[in-house]
C-alpha cells in the first residue's frame, strides 16, 4: 500500500451539491440517538451445492423511524430497505419476485452482471400488484457490494423514496483470503446514506418535496435509522457505504480527521488499498472502507460527518489489540485490451432541472439507442457539458456491465477509481473515458443516478448482441405503464402524477 494519505473529495469543489439553488442541508433532528439499523440477512428458500433459490417480496409497510406515529414505508422482505442478499459467485440463483405493493415495480439488481432487459430488472420488467414472477442468473463477477432498488419508469425516484432499495454482497474466493473484517452486522457493517423530509405525523411526502434535480430531506438516514450509534467491538470495521441517496452527494469524514483505507469500490475490490481521511459518494456509488479505532478506548466516541453534520456515532467498546496488516497489493483487475478499429462511443449528459437529456433526447422506452457486440472492448466518453459555474455532477451509471475508468480529461482518474466501476461522477465540464465491456446479450439502460434525472429522461439503452444469436426483444412501452400506474391508484390516466412526467412537459416531448 502507498504511503500516501489523500485529504480531499477530489471532485470539483464548485460543482458539490452545497452551491445548488436548491440545496437542502443536513440538520439534526432533536431525537434521542438509536441504535444503528443492521438489515437482517434474507435466508434462502433453500440451497444445493449449486443453486439457491430465493423469495423476494416487495412490501408495503409501516416502521418506527421517529418517536411518535410510524412512518409508512416500502420495503424488500421487510418494511423499509430490504434484507440484506448474500450471494457466492459462480451459484446459479433463483429468484421468485412477488409484488405486494398497491402498485407496478421492478426488481433491478444495480451492479450485477445479468442479461437484460429482463433479469436486470429495469423498466422493460415490471411485475404487477399481486403477481408473481420468476428469473434466474449465475453469479460470474468478482466479490462486491452491490445493491436492489426498483426501476419502473417514470416512477424510480419515488418507489425509491418510500423505502424500496436493499443491499446485495457478492462472495468469492479471493475476497476471502484477504484479511478483511467479515463478520456481517459486528465488524462487516452496511451503510445505507439516505436523506429524507419527515412531514406531518412522521410521514414522507414525495409529491410536496418534489425537485425535477433530485429530491432530498434535511433529515440524514441510515439503515433506515435516524441519528444512529453503532458499539464498536472490534479494533477494525469495515463499512459497506452506499449513497442510496435519490440526489444527495456524501463527503464523508471521520471525527479527529482520522485516516481510513478504501478496499473496494463498486464493482469489487480495489488492486490497491487507498489511504484516505475524505470521501465524496455520488448517487448509487459504493465504498468499501476498514476504519482502525486502535487509537481510542472504551467510552470514546468517534463521529462520522457528511460535510459539517454528524450522521453516525461511533460508541467505542473493549476490542482486542488487532495487528494485522493489509497487503500492498489486494486483487489482479483484468484490463482487456480495446477491441481494434471500434469508434469511440461519444455520451454526452446535458441539462439541469426539467431540461437534462442524454445525447440531446430524452429516454424512449421502445429506442436502442446504441449497440455494442457482447466481447467487444469498447471506450466509452461520458461528456457532462454543464458549466463549472452553477453545473452538477452527474453521476453516470450502465446497466448489465462493470466498467474501468481510464481518464478524467485526460488526466488519471481518481485514486480510488481503479477497480470495476458501475457509477462514476462526472463533472460539469468534464470528459470521463471508461472502457466498456458487456459478457451476456441483452436491452441495457444507462443513465444519470440522480434518480429524478433518470425519470426525467436523462437515460438511454443500448443492446448488448451475440451476432451468432440475433434476438428480438419486447421492449415496453410508456403507455402501457402509465395505464397501468392509473388503473392502480383508481383514476384516470390524464389525473396521474409522476415525477418524470414533468421533465418531458415541460420540454414538449413525447414520453
Ligand atoms: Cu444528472
Amino acid at each position: 500500500m502507498s504511503n500516501k494519505v489523500y485529504t480531499d473529495y477530489f471532485f470539483d469543489e464548485p460543482a458539490y451539491n452545497t452551491h445548488d439553488g436548491g440545496y437542502v442541508p443536513l440538520e439534526r433532528l432533536d431525537v434521542p440517538e438509536q441504535p444503528l439499523n443492521i438489515p437482517p440477512l434474507l435466508e434462502p428458500d433453500r440451497e444445493t451445492e449449486t443453486d439457491t433459490y430465493y423469495t423476494l417480496v416487495a412490501q408495503a409497510g409501516e416502521t418506527q423511524i421517529l418517536p411518535g406515529a410510524k412512518t409508512k414505508t416500502w420495503g424488500y422482505n421487510t418494511t423499509l430497505l430490504g434484507k440484506t442478499i448474500v450471494f457466492q459467485k459462480g451459484k446459479h440463483i433463483h429468484v421468485t419476485l412477488k409484488n405486494e405493493l398497491p402498485e407496478l415495480t421492478t426488481f433491478h439488481w444495480h451492479g450485477l452482471n445479468v442479461s437484460g432487459p429482463i433479469v436486470d430488472g429495469g423498466c422493460h420488467a415490471p411485475v404487477y400488484p399481486g403477481e408473481t414472477k420468476q428469473i434466474d442468473f449465475t453469479l460470474d463477477q468478482p466479490a462486491s457490494t452491490t445493491w436492489l432498488h426498483a426501476h419502473p419508469c417514470p416512477s424510480t425516484a419515488e418507489q425509491v423514496w418510500h423505502g424500496l432499495a436493499g443491499l446485495t454482497i457478492i462472495k468469492d474466493d479471493v475476497e476471502a483470503k484477504l484479511p478483511f473484517p467479515r463478520n456481517y452486522g459486528v465488524d462487516d457493517v452496511p451503510l445505507i446514506l439516505q436523506d429524507r423530509r419527515f412531514h406531518e405525523d412522521n410521514q414522507w411526502d414525495y409529491h410536496a418535496d418534489y425537485d425535477p434535480d433530485g429530491v432530498q430531506g434535511p433529515t440524514a438516514m441510515i439503515n433506515g435509522t435516524v441519528n444512529p450509534y453503532f458499539e464498536v467491538k472490534t479494533q477494525k470495521v469495515r463499512f459497506r457505504i452506499l449513497d442510496g441517496a435519490n440526489r444527495r452527494e456524501w463527503r464523508l469524514h471521520f471525527s479527529d480527521d482520522l485516516e481510513f483505507t478504501q478496499i473496494g469500490s463498486d464493482g469489487g475490490i480495489l488492486p490497491a488499498p487507498v489511504r484516505l481521511t475524505k470521501l465524496m459518494l455520488t448517487c448509487a456509488e459504493r465504498a468499501e472502507i476498514i476504519v482502525d479505532f486502535g487509537q481510542y478506548h472504551e467510552g470514546d466516541v468517534v463521529t462520522l460527518f457528511s460535510d459539517d453534520m454528524p450522521i453516525v456515532n461511533f460508541r467505542i467498546g473493549k476490542f482486542a489489540p488487532d495487528t494485522q496488516v493489509l497487503p500492498g497489493h489486494l486483487v489482479d483487475i483484468p484490463n482487456p485490451e480495446p477491441t481494434p478499429g471500434l469508434p469511440v462511443k461519444k455520451v454526452v449528459m446535458s441539462g439541469m432541472d426539467e431540461e437534462v437529456m442524454l445525447d440531446g433526447q430524452k429516454f424512449n422506452m421502445q429506442r436502442i439507442d446504441a449497440r455494442q457486440k457482447v466481447g467487444d472492448v469498447a471506450i466509452w466518453e461520458i461528456t457532462n457539458t454543464n458549466q463549472m459555474d452553477g453545473g452538477m455532477v452527474h453521476p453516470f451509471h450502465m446497466h448489465g456491465c462493470q466498467f474501468l475508468v481510464l481518464s478524467r480529461d485526460g488526466h488519471e482518474p481518481y485514486p480510488n477509481e481503479h477497480g470495476f466501476k458501475d457509477t462514476v461522477g462526472v463533472n460539469p465540464g468534464e470528459v470521463v473515458r471508461i472502457k466498456v465491456w458487456f459478457t451476456l446479450p441483452g436491452v441495457y439502460m444507462y443513465h444519470c443516478h440522480i434518480i429524478e434525472h433518470e425519470d426525467g429522461g436523462m437515460m438511454a439503452q443500448i443492446e448488448a448482441f451475440d451476432p451468432e444469436h440475433p434476438q428480438t426483444y419486447h421492449l415496453m412501452d410508456m403507455d402501457t405503464l402509465m395505464n397501468a400506474f392509473a388503473a392502480e391508484r383508481g383514476i384516470d390516466v390524464k389525473d396521474l402524477w409522476m415525477a418524470g412526467m414533468d421533465s418531458y412537459d415541460k420540454m414538449g416531448m413525447e414520453m
